[in-house]
């Protein structure tokens, strides 16, 4: 770009508040960590999935990571952790790391740039797009990967400060329905569980979850059980979750709805319900009970392909059971009716009363480290804290809190990302921002989301690789410290903070996502509304104002090193709590809590069952409702949008496909140990009775068609599989050029796991 243009960008990007915007300790370890502990290590909560496993860094003299081990001391994980932990920190040194920020030149190639001209062109090309067609036409998507202060002040900046309206996140891929599901059913976001429910259920149903694969430390706490239970897998395939498995229903998918309320109806009419349960803390049982008589056993079995002996000992070992969990992941959430689903299986949980005491629950398991930091803090639906942007009262309040005017708080919330695409396509949507997703591969029918985006008049990628699909399509990428390199809270599927530390130097000239939101409020001219975000821990201190007096209050939590200290700590934590309950704020937490009295019994050896540090949710039947009961949800179930038919006659599944892959493979697959853990190369399970017919042998390169496009992939044989079915890993750029974009229709999130396609062997 010429010097003029360059000044042109300059004078709309507005004043400057301050003269010195960047300086070297922006690039570089500012500072060791701040949480040192006397050996020269710190702790930090690993940033791969929501499990949430404390990992102990050893550092050198200058306080920079030389390797990684499990943390024992940490109520999550026990000393345990998976081969993405134990690997972090390679992704980091990955050779294809962003370390200036890129801007596309007129020959249309991405060019380095500094962060001044990078800035200004942010700035000046948004405000250039918000004149012409409106403020609300640049809007921008986030996730669930990056610190809960970062989403916090991603999203107060682009709505409060650069006057966005839309704004979502890849919660949306993952779990916008559980999320839809527990707010009508109980009143608010609130998965009600606390890991140590794993270990005293007698009964634990796992409905759509590969716990072994993707959960693998979440599996250990299961194992840890004392009290041999049933364990029950409710997936299509025969994962390795379903073969470690007491129980396995293998489902016709999407065949979900009718299993559950046949479950309700076989339940009920066997009264096999708690009465007292359902009459002191719900309400619309009545009408539920008459609406589940419809589903018999009889059109149980056709609907769902199940033997009848499968639907009567599933029935049975869920009537039996004093505890039982349910636990639900994506085979449930990502669906076209995912809602009822999730509501369906909160239904079971209240009509037979397990819910709110030990080893209980209707219990969604995140996904993404801080999925749930998302779902409460990223201002996308939400308004921040949980709170809701229609509603006066809370915009008030959040005003207050954060010092912003009111009239910058959005009074409506945000289009959903589908929708947001779909804004692209009409035109609505002209610029867009997309922070730590990878769009491009993972969303559905990502042929055309790869289209929609190549549409846009400015697209700025935030990430910590410039190689990425979606980071390829940008207009300007912008370079971003990972984890590990940068300080904030993860919450993870049990509601609990968790801490991560910075230890290794960002390279070149990327900065931590907090940094960068700094500076783009600088630039934008909006620095003095965010001029209290002057660190992650400030912005913490922000967030706990918000959730004054809401469900998900944490004002009892004081600093980051009372959550270091405490190991973590569940929201709600209220200054009511704190007081009352005194955790210990000093390192040594287990040894503390042995020398409590209450720990004389020998629980003292497992101070991850100490009821400080394991709180549940609901104990007092007590719901986030107006009325405070819980909500019988149902309704009809419909057929998937896309059934097989005679062209395209196997239904794809899709989903995880090892422990060492993490989703689009930007940082897993820069380690040579996990390389060595997982193929190369995209593959279909197929079933052996499909493979002969179709004249299939092992490792045969297949064709498979949907009416998206075309690919190839390797024929891996397997039984796992049922005929008529195809399963693809997500990891592969290829597996979302098939699917089909639908959503469920109340918590707009994608279908990933059904379109139609067609197999055949590949043509030599
Ligand atoms: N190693 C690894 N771990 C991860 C991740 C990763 O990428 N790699 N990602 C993390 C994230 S963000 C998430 S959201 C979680 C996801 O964790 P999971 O949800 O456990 O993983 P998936 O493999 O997506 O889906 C689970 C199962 O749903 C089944 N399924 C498909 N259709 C149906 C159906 O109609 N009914 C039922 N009952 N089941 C069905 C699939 O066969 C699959 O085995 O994993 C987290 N953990
Ligand atoms: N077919 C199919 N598709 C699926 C699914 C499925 O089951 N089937 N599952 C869906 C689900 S549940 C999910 S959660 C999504 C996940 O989909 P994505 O979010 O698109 O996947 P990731 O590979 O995790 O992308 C995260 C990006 O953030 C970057 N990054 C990592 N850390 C940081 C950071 O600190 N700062 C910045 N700025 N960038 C960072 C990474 O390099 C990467 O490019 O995929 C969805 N897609
Ligand atoms: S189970 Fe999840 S949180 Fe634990 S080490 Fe593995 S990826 Fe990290
Ligand atoms: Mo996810």
């Amino acid at each position: 770009m010429s010097g003029s243009i360059d000044a042109t960008l300059r004078a709309r990007t507005g004043p400057m508040t301050r003269e010195l915007v960047l300086h070297p300790a922006d690039f570089g370890l500012a500072q060791v960590p701040a949480r040192l502990n006397p050996a020269g290590t710190a702790h930090s909560v690993c940033g791969y999935c929501s499990t949430g496993c404390s990992l102990k860094v050893h550092l050198d003299e200058r306080g920079e990571a030389l390797n990684l081990s499990a943390n024992p001391d940490y109520p999550v994980n026990l000393g345990m952790a998976c081969p993405k932990g134990w690997e972090a920190l390679t992704p980091l040194r990955a050779p294809d790391r962003a370390t200036t920020p890129l801007l596309r030149n007129d020959r249309g190639e991405l060019e380095p740039v500094d962060w001044d001209r990078a800035l200004h062109v942010f700035c000046g090309r948004f405000k250039e797009i918000q004149a012409k067609h409106g403020a609300a036409s640049v809007a921008f998507l986030s996730t669930g990967q990056i610190m809960t202060e970062e989403m916090a002040f991603l999203g107060a900046l682009a709505k409060f400060g650069m006057g966005m309206k839309h704004g979502d996140g890849n919660t949306r891929q993952c779990m916008a329905t559980a999320v839809a599901a527990y707010k009508e059913s109980l009143g608010f976001d609130a998965p009600p569980y606390t890991y140590a429910d794993f270990e005293e259920s007698d009964v634990i149903v796992l409905w759509g979850s590969n716990l072994c694969i993707a959960h693998p430390i979440l599996w250990q706490r299961v194992m840890n059980n004392r009290h041999s239970p049933a364990i029950v897998v409710v997936d299509p395939r025969a994962t390795e979750t379903a073969q470690a498995a007491t129980q396995h229903v293998a489902l016709r998918p999407k065949s979900d709805l009718t299993l559950l309320y046949g479950l309700a109806h076989l339940l009920i009419a066997r009264g096999a319900v708690n009465r007292d349960y359902i009459d002191a803390h719900t309400t619309g049982f009545e009408a539920f009970a008459l609406f589940a008589r419809d589903f018999t056993p009889e059109r149980v079995v056709t609907e769902t392909g199940l033997a009848p002996a499968t639907l009567e000992k599933l029935a049975a070992t869920i009537a039996r059971g004093q505890r039982v969990s349910f636990w639900w992941t994506m085979g449930v959430n990502q669906g076209h009716e995912a809602t009822r689903t999730a509501q369906a299986i909160i239904n079971l949980a209240l009509m037979t009363g397990n819910i709110g005491r030990p080893g209980t629950g209707a219990n969604s398991i995140t996904g993404q480290c801080n999925a749930m930091g998302s779902r409460l803090y990223s201002s996308t639906t939400n308004l921040l804290g949980g709170h809701d942007y229609a509603n006066a009262a809370h915009r008030g309040k959040i005003s207050r809190a954060l010092g912003v005017p009111e009239e910058k708080i959005p009074r409506e919330n945000s289009l959903a990302y589908d929708q947001i695409l779909d804004g692209i396509a009409d035109g609505a949507i002209r610029g867009l921002w997309i922070v730590a997703t990878n769009t491009a591969h993972s969303w559905i029918n990502r042929g055309r989301a790869r289209d929609l985006l190549a549409q846009l008049d400015f697209l700025v990628v935030q990430d910590m690789y410039a190689t990425t699909d979606t980071a390829q399509a940008a207009d300007l990428v912008l370079p971003a410290a990972g984890w590990g390199e940068k300080e904030g809270t993860f919450i993870n599927s049990e509601r609990r903070f968790g801490l991560t530390t910075k230890v290794a130097r960002a390279p070149g000239q990327a900065l931590s996502d907090f940094r960068i939101f700094q500076l783009v409020a600088h630039y934008w001219g909006c620095g003095e509304m965010f001029a209290k975000w002057s660190s992650p821990e400030a912005a913490f201190q922000l967030m706990k104002a918000c959730t004054r007096g809401q469900p998900c209050d944490i004002t009892g939590i004081r600093d980051y090193a009372h959550l270091e200290a405490a190991g973590g700590i569940q929201w709600p934590w209220t200054e009511a709590d704190e007081v009352g309950a005194a955790v210990p704020s000093r390192p040594g937490l287990a040894a503390d809590l042995a020398d409590r009295p209450e720990n004389q019994d020998g629980s003292a050896s497992r101070p991850h069952l100490n009821p400080l540090q394991q709180r549940r949710l609901f104990a007092d039947g007590r719901f986030f409702t107006s009325d405070g009961r819980a909500r019988f949800v149902f309704e009809a179930p419909r057929p998937p949008p896309e059934p097989p038919d005679a062209e395209f006659p196997f239904m794809l599944l899709t989903g995880r496909g090892t422990s060492s892959q993490w989703h689009t493979q930007t940082r897993t697959a820069k380690s040579d140990v996990l390389r060595k853990l997982y193929p190369a190369h995209v593959y279909a399970e197929l079933h052996p009775d499909d493979a002969d017919r179709l004249g299939i042998a092992a490792g045969d390169a297949l064709v498979i068609r949907s009416r998206r496009g075309a690919i190839t992939a390797a024929a891996f044989v397997t039984a796992t599989i049922q005929p008529g079915q195809v399963f693809l890993p997500m990891h592969y750029a290829e597996t979302n050029l098939l699917t089909h974009w639908s959503v469920d229709p109340y918590s707009r999130q994608p279908a990933y796991k059904a379109a139609a396609v067609a197999v055949s062997r590949a043509k030599a």
